[in-house]
């Protein structure tokens, strides 16, 4: 009853992963909306905004071990050893699809922001995280409640729990959070925007967690060093 036929938005159609990452990234998120999301509102995320900026934050250590030349990227290699020394098996298949997945400004190397998206994914991605931890041998303190936290947050997004964000959904979850002021419209499909990466009018995890980082304040980190470095000799 009441299908919105005269919609101009939203085709029914199904929606393809493009890559076997995206696929398995879609599996997750519905495994985890099927185990239920305790998640109430958006605003709920929004509060554990300064947490989760201090938690990822804190990824620049790990960041910076397995950046071994410390030329501020992993590239591919480096990405293998980090693989290999954190006992992770994946497929050079999967590690090529999580660099380039990651490697969102297309300069072949993953940096700080970029590697934060890609140890979310990894971590979420496999079955046994704790195990992860404990290989590796790393202090991560509270890093896979907050990647968790981040994939309650998309599940919340992702009403109909097709492992992607639709514009109308997000309208819906602001809608939902703001109780319908009249700017939450505008505000929804702003975010949206901001999210949707490829323009494609859809958001997968990935571009999710790149929109996420920035949300929380991982961006304003590189602003500040840059202008740390700059020079202040303004005498005109
Ligand atoms: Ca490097
Ligand atoms: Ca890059
Ligand atoms: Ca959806």
């Amino acid at each position: 009853m009441g299908a919105a036929i005269g919609k101009a938005e939203s085709p029914k159609k199904a929606w393809i992963p493009e890559t076997k990452l995206e696929a398995k990234m879609v599996e997750a998120m519905q495994r985890r909306a099927a185990k239920g999301n305790s998640l109430r509102s958006f605003n709920t995320v929004i509060l554990k905004f300064p947490k989760i900026d201090g938690c990822l934050r804190k990824c620049k250590t790990i960041f910076e071990q397995f950046d071994e030349d410390s030329n501020g990227a992993i590239d591919h290699e480096e990405l293998r050893h980090c693989f290999d020394k954190l006992e992770i098996s994946f497929t050079e298949e999967d590690v090529d699809d999580l660099f380039e997945a990651c490697d969102i400004n297309d300069d072949k190397g993953v940096e700080f922001k970029e590697f934060i998206v890609l140890l979310c994914l990894v971590c979420l991605l496999k079955d046994d995280p704790a195990a992860l931890h404990t290989k590796s041998g790393m202090q991560m303190p509270h890093l896979e409640t907050t990647f968790q936290t981040v994939a309650d947050a998309f599940v919340f997004l992702d009403k109909n729990k097709d492992g992607y964000v639709s514009k109308t959904e997000m309208v819906d979850a602001i809608n939902e959070t703001t109780s319908g002021e009249k700017s939450s419209g505008l505000i929804a499909m702003k975010r949206f925007e901001e999210m949707d990466w490829d323009k494609n009018g859809m958001v997968n995890f990935k571009e999710f967690l790149f929109a996420f980082t920035r949300w929380v304040g991982i961006d304003d980190m590189e602003d500040e060093e840059e202008e740390e470095n700059k020079s202040e000799d303004t005498e005109e």
